[in-house]
């Protein structure tokens, strides 16, 4: 059967749309796990769907799993990805791959297309991890990673749990997390690193991602005031704070050219000027390709934490949130996506995830793989993330035609 190809201007459209649900005044969104913004998200989705004639399933995650019924009884080939965001993120980061699925689905209805394996388009609850850690908390409780009371009573800085929001915005489905089982999956993403547009490549073909470990490091010392108290023998958990996040980022330098460090959050008690602080709570996340590789840096930062507690006469506890091993996907369907960009004429490369993805859980339990396309510099996380229509398009008539191979087409 000759390639099938979606519509540019109807996925474009559809993008700019979510894109309005918490727009933010730098034109990026902001739509939190679980926020009100993040219900009216997938409201519209959930609207979208019926729209195009699926089925809709919420399991007890609020992961929502929408339904292009096939011929057969075969499990279902799936796609999608997140509808939530970073506080300051792009219109691109997981939308894309959920959109990019709804777009496969209108399409097949386009062409009158039936498939014998049926074709499912996923919203994975709370893949960001930035307001509920850690990230891909509910694909994780769907690849039996997580435990559902462990990631339901999971709480954000103001104590409010992802069971209260999952029930407040209407989204605690009914249906066991797991239960839902998938044929194979297909994630469609932006690269969020700048591989594809440096080398110049429309698709990229993610063989797998590379490992993740996040620590909460809360260090204390001593309140004071910041006239009288002489300079020697102060205990300063901020002066504490700056060397381990020096010490953060040395150790990835030590290691290139794939280990990263970085320390995102940090807070500060009591945080007043004229007070020197007694305590700090940093929140670091490293990542490397190779797990052995991960280990020795686990070991140097506790070895940094120890030799800063001693100096400066802090106690410095480093606690272990999450860690989440380097994957690789299913042979086969990475090859269904490198067979779908050779035969439409796309470049493309293999290439390892920088970033984690809920495609990194459900590989767990489901042959997975990913497809990655071009964004502007390499920039996500950020409310400047920008696509090509023309890229976003290329990665969903990836997708589109990955997906028909797999699930199969009933010849009419
Ligand atoms: O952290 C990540 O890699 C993803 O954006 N949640
Ligand atoms: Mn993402
Ligand atoms: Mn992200």
């Amino acid at each position: 059967m000759n390639e099938l190809r979606v519509n540019r201007e109807r996925l474009w459209d559809s993008l700019m749309q979510m894109a309005e649900i918490g727009a933010t005044e730098n034109g990026g969104s902001c739509r939190l796990a679980l926020s009100d913004e993040d219900k009216v998200g997938r409201d519209l989705f959930i609207d979208w769907c019926k729209g195009a004639g699926c089925s809709i399933e919420i399991d007890r995650m609020g992961n929502i799993f929408a339904t292009r019924a096939g011929r057969s009884n075969r499990l279902p080939v799936a796609t999608g990805s997140h509808l939530d965001t970073q506080p300051h993120g792009g219109r691109f980061d997981g939308v894309y791959g959920v959109l990019a699925g709804l777009e496969v689905i209108r399409s097949l209805n386009d062409h009158h297309v039936e498939t014998e394996a049926a074709i499912e388009v996923i919203v994975w609850t709370n893949e960001e991890g930035c307001r509920f850690a850690p990230a891909m908390v509910a694909s994780g409780v769907y690849a039996g990673l997580f435990e559902l009371d462990y990631a339901l009573e999971r709480a954000d800085e103001r104590g409010v749990t992802m069971g209260a929001e999952l029930e407040r915005i209407g989204y605690a489905g009914d249906r066991p997390c797991g239960e839902h089982a998938l044929g194979s999956l297909f994630e469609a993403h932006i690269e969020q690193g700048p591989i594809l547009e440096q080398a110049d490549d429309t698709i990229g073909v993610v063989t797998g991602a590379q490992g993740t470990r996040w620590y909460t490091v809360s260090i204390t010392g001593q309140d004071a005031h910041a006239g009288p108290t002489p300079m020697v023998g102060r205990r300063d958990a901020v002066v504490a704070a700056a060397a381990l996040i020096q010490s953060v980022e040395r150790i990835a330098h030590e290691r290139p050219p794939q280990a990263v460090g970085t320390v995102g959050a940090l807070t500060v008690s009591p945080n007043s000027q004229n007070t020197i602080a007694g305590h700090v709570e940093l929140r670091v996340d490293m990542r490397h390709p190779d797990a052995q590789i991960m280990t020795e840096m686990d070991g140097a930062l506790r070895d940094s934490a120890a030799m800063i507690a001693e100096a400066r006469s802090v106690v410095i506890n480093v606690d272990d949130i999450w860690y989440k091993p380097p994957v690789v996907f299913d042979s086969d369907c990475i090859a269904s996506v490198r067979e779908a960009a050779a035969a439409l004429g796309y470049s493309h490369r293999d290439i390892v995830s920088g970033a984690g993805h809920d495609a990194c859980q459900v590989c767990s339990v489901a042959p997975t793989a990913m497809i990655f396309v071009p964004c502007a510099g390499g920039l996500s996380h950020n409310e400047a993330e920008s696509a090509k229509p023309e890229d976003l398009e290329a990665g969903c008539n990836v997708l589109l035609n990955a997906m028909v191979e797999r699930s199969g087409v009933v010849e009419s």
